[in-house]
């Protein structure tokens, strides 16, 4: 018990601080890994002092303190200034100032005594100002109080609309703080994230090794989600491309209405495995609060069969047919897309090519979504699976669309997702020719179902294409 308590004790803790609505919470949210933080639009929302801790495995690496704004600097720094007679005494004036109002019922200071408790108890500073307003001397009041309590102390400068007078505030900045960065919650990438925990570590010296060995195991889990997240991928294609939906035929049918469920339950069984591997790549990041969002990235990102999208996922034509008939996938799929086995293959190879949408559409052979075979009473009409490499192409561009979003998204970062489309083709240059031939086979043997280590190499080859690579 007692080494645990050591352990906790000992993390480094910082308290975000600064004026209201300036992104205190969201820098707590993105760089503790926490949905938790409350973020609003509404200054104010923050009105006492609360810690996040971010931890690897549930192991606590640091803690950020998330903090009302200053509301009167200035009244604070008079009353300071009067408990003062030189500057030694100075954190005195503080703690002395926290003790005075903390007896009190109805403080006026209430905003600032929860902010520099933490402080006083230890607490490193980290304080927020937005770029993209200007500097004005107003500040200097609460710069100086932070100045005042001794603590080691950074600013972050967050370019909330822009970043024109970033330089202005540098300036300013430097003269109060020993480190000024600038930091934007939303957008910051690993890269960035682990810059600025660097920074902490220059801040204060025993702090270095506990910060140190945080960056190693938030790496080394990154890495690990990388390829958890990869193999969940891997195994929802080969669901998706394997799936087959059965429905009995009864007696008395009619033949359209018949297929028209069958075709609907396939198509809804595949949605199904999309759904639940967005679920479980959101759950893995941590991302919880996005599962609130989902019923509007439904809405945004295209349906699995709206065959009017497939061209933003899946591979031009060229391409497909090239890798296809590589892999020795080509056979019935391609030859039959309806154009003429010979000259559409020679259309394909000589040029003369329509990119996009139409190539696609051309090319995809929609077996598994229409029904094949007629019905026949007391027996069982079957749909999928869709053997066609466009489709799997199609499903594998989506998933790693989504991939992308989900494994860069900032926590602090609450705008519903919105899914870039990418493209496969530019995604495939990153393999080699051989992996790119490797990969067509595997997903062409999708739908007979994968082993677990073909799954695994089919997860390496997802790793290798996402965006977050290379
Ligand atoms: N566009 C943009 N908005 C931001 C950024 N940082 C914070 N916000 C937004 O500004 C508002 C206030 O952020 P919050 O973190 O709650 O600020 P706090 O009051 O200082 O804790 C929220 O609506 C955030 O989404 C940023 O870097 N860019
Ligand atoms: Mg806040």
């Amino acid at each position: 018990m007692d080494t645990v308590k050591t352990v906790l004790k000992d993390i480094p803790k910082f308290a975000v601080v600064g004026h209201p609505n300036k992104g205190k919470s969201s820098i707590v949210s993105t760089l503790t890994r926490q949905d938790a933080v409350s973020i609003s639009e509404v200054s104010g929302t923050t009105t006492q002092a609360q810690g996040f801790t971010c931890s690897v495995d549930g192991v606590p690496l640091y803690e950020l303190v998330d903090t009302p704004g200053f509301q009167r600097p200035r009244q604070v720094l008079e009353w300071l200034q009067q408990h003062v007679n030189n500057a030694s005494q100075r954190a005195e004036a503080v703690q002395a100032f926290l003790s005075e109002q903390q007896g009190k019922e109805n403080s006026r200071y209430k905003d600032e005594v929860e902010l520099l408790t933490p402080i006083m108890a230890g607490a490193g500073i980290l304080y927020v100002v937005d770029g993209s307003l200007p500097y004005t001397p107003e500040f200097e009041a609460e710069m100086s109080i932070l100045q005042w309590t001794g603590q080691p102390r950074m600013a972050l400068i967050n370019p909330i609309g822009g970043e024109v007078y970033v330089e202005q505030w540098q300036a300013a900045l430097s003269q109060f703080f020993s480190i000024v960065r600038v930091f934007d919650p939303m957008t910051a990438n690993e890269q960035k994230k682990s810059a600025l925990l660097s920074a902490f570590a220059e801040l204060h010296e025993p702090w270095r090794k506990n910060i140190e060995q945080a960056l190693e195991r938030l790496q080394d889990q990154q890495a690990k989600l990388d390829v958890q997240s990869a193999y969940l991928v891997a195994e929802c294609l080969s669901s998706i491309l394997s799936e087959k939906q059965h429905i009995k035929v009864p007696t008395q049918f009619v033949e359209s209405t018949l297929k028209k469920q069958l075709s609907k339950q396939y198509q809804q069984a595949l949605r199904t495995y999309e759904n639940q591997c967005w679920q479980q790549l959101q759950s893995l990041y941590a991302l919880t609060r996005l599962q609130t969002h989902a019923h509007q990235l439904e809405a945004d990102f295209p349906d699995l069969f709206d065959q009017s999208s497939w061209y933003l996922f899946g591979l031009d034509r060229k391409k497909l047919v090239g890798l296809s008939t590589a892999a020795g996938a080509a056979s019935g799929a391609i030859i039959d897309a309806g154009v003429g086995g010979a000259s559409f293959m020679a259309g394909a190879l000589t040029g003369g090519l329509v990119s996009g949408l139409a190539s696609l559409a051309a090319t995809m052979k929609t077996d598994g979504l229409k029904i094949k075979g007629v019905p026949v009473a007391g027996k069982q009409l079957s749909a999928g699976p869709v053997k066609d490499p466009a489709f799997a192409f199609v499903v594998l561009g989506r998933q790693l669309d989504f991939l992308d979003v989900i494994s860069t998204k900032n926590h602090g970062d609450r705008v519903a997702v919105a899914v870039q489309e990418r493209g496969m083709s530019h995604r495939l240059d990153r393999l080699s020719k051989k992996q790119q031939v490797q990969l067509t086979r595997l997903l062409h043997k999708a739908s007979k179902g994968l082993s677990q280590s073909e799954t695994g190499q089919l997860a390496e080859l997802i790793g290798l294409l996402r965006h977050s690579v290379g």
